[in-house]
C-alpha cells in the first residue's frame, strides 16, 4: 500500500496532469535508452521543492554513458538492477517504485522494471538523470501513452530535476517556468552541434557522500547568504554559455561554465553548517587547471555533488590535457 504525504499527493497531481490525455493501450512492453548528462550551467535548488521546480535555468550536454531500462506490466513492483532483483526496502528499488505510485493507473497495476547502466561505478556520475529519463521513456513505450517530449520531460523531472535533460541528447535547456503547477519547466534539446567540445572526468577518491544533493540544495538555500546572488548571476551566465556554443568559444564557454559550477560551491561553503563535496585532491586538481591556464592552455574546469572535476576543452589540445592528467577518461564522442 502506498504511503502518502501532501507533497506526494502534489507530485501524483502534477503527474496525472500530464498523463490526463493518454490511455492506457499499449502491448504492456517496452524498452528505452537515456544518456547521463553534465550541467554547463548548473540546476542548485528549488524554488518548488514537491514538484522539483528549479530556481534557475540549466543547459547540460549528454555523454555517450547512461541507462537502458524495460518495463514491463506485472501483478507486483520488481526492479532488476544490473541482472538482480533488488529486495523491495532497498532504497533505490524504493525510489522507482514511489514513482511508479505516480502513474499506475490502480493500485494493483504493477510493473517489472529492468534496469543496466553504461556508467562504469568509477565514472563518479550519478545515474539517477539517465535512470528516470529512462524509465519515463520505456513507460511512454509500454503504456501506449505516445506522450510528446516535453510531458515526458516533466515526468522525468518528477523523479529527479536533472532527469528533465536526460529525455534529449546533445545541447539541452531545461527552463525554470514561472508557472506555480510546473506545466512551463520542462527541457528543450538546442539546435548547437560542437564535435569537437570534450568534457573529460578525473574521478577523486572519496568515501560515503556527504550529503545527498536535495538535502545540499535545501540547506543551502534555507541558510546560504551567498545563495541570492548565485542565482542572480546565473541568467547573465547561461546566456554566455548559450552564446559561446553557437559561437564555438571554447574560453568564453570555459569561463561562464566555470564560474557558474565555483559559484554554485561557494553557496555550500556559506551554508549552515558548511557543505563541502571536495577533497584535498580535488582542490589540487583545481590549481593545476589554474596554472596551466596561465601558461595558455584553453582549460576550465566543472563540479557537481562530489568531489570529481570534469574538464572542458577543445578537441585540439586533448594531447595536451591527457599528457597533464594521465587518468583522464574521455568518453568516445
Ligand atoms: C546539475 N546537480 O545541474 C546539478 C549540479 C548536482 C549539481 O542536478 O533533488 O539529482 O532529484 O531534483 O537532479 C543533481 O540533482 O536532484 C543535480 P533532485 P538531482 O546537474
Amino acid at each position: 500500500m502506498a504511503l502518502t504525504s501532501p507533497s506526494f499527493e502534489r507530485r501524483r497531481h502534477a503527474a496525472q496532469q500530464v498523463l490526463s490525455s493518454t490511455s492506457w493501450n499499449g502491448s504492456g512492453e517496452g524498452s528505452a535508452y537515456a544518456a547521463a548528462n553534465i550541467a554547463l550551467c548548473k540546476y542548485w535548488g528549488k524554488r518548488d521543492r514537491d514538484l522539483h521546480l528549479p530556481t534557475t535555468s540549466s543547459l547540460s550536454l549528454s555523454l555517450p554513458l547512461g541507462t537502458t531500462t524495460s518495463v514491463s506490466f506485472a501483478e507486483r513492483d520488481a526492479v532488476i538492477f544490473q541482472g538482480k532483483e533488488l529486495p523491495a526496502d532497498d532504497a533505490f528499488a524504493l525510489r522507482i517504485t514511489r514513482f511508479l505510485d505516480l502513474i499506475r493507473p490502480q493500485a494493483n497495476f504493477g510493473f517489472t522494471v529492468t534496469t543496466n547502466n553504461t556508467i562504469p561505478t568509477a565514472a563518479g556520475l550519478a545515474s539517477s538523470a539517465s535512470g528516470f529519463a529512462a524509465l519515463v521513456l520505456a513507460l511512454n513505450k509500454a503504456s501506449g501513452w505516445h506522450l510528446p517530449a516535453r510531458e515526458l520531460s516533466i515526468l522525468a523531472r518528477l523523479g529527479s530535476g536533472s532527469a528533465s535533460r536526460s529525455i534529449f541528447d546533445g545541447f539541452v535547456l531545461w527552463y525554470r517556468g514561472k508557472r506555480e503547477d510546473g506545466s512551463d519547466s520542462y527541457a528543450e534539446p538546442l539546435d548547437l552541434s560542437w564535435p569537437e567540445l570534450r568534457l573529460g572526468m578525473l574521478v577523486v577518491e572519496h568515501g560515503e557522500k556527504s550529503i545527498s544533493s536535495g538535502a545540499a540544495m535545501e540547506r543551502t538555500m534555507a541558510t546560504s547568504p551567498l545563495y541570492p546572488a548565485w542565482v542572480d548571476g546565473s541568467t547573465g551566465q547561461l546566456q554566455q554559455i548559450h552564446a559561446a556554443l553557437q559561437r564555438q568559444d571554447i574560453d568564453a564557454l570555459g569561463r561562464a561554465a566555470e564560474a557558474n559550477a565555483l559559484g554554485m560551491h561557494a553557496t555550500m561553503l556559506a551554508a549552515t553548517p558548511a557543505i563541502s563535496y571536495w577533497t584535498p585532491e580535488t582542490m589540487a586538481i583545481l590549481q593545476k587547471v589554474w596554472h596551466l591556464r596561465k601558461e595558455g592552455l584553453s582549460l576550465y574546469a566543472t563540479l557537481d555533488a562530489g568531489p570529481n572535476v570534469k574538464l572542458i576543452f577543445h578537441a585540439r589540445d586533448e594531447e595536451a590535457v591527457s599528457a597533464h592528467f594521465p587518468s583522464l577518461s574521455l568518453p568516445s564522442r
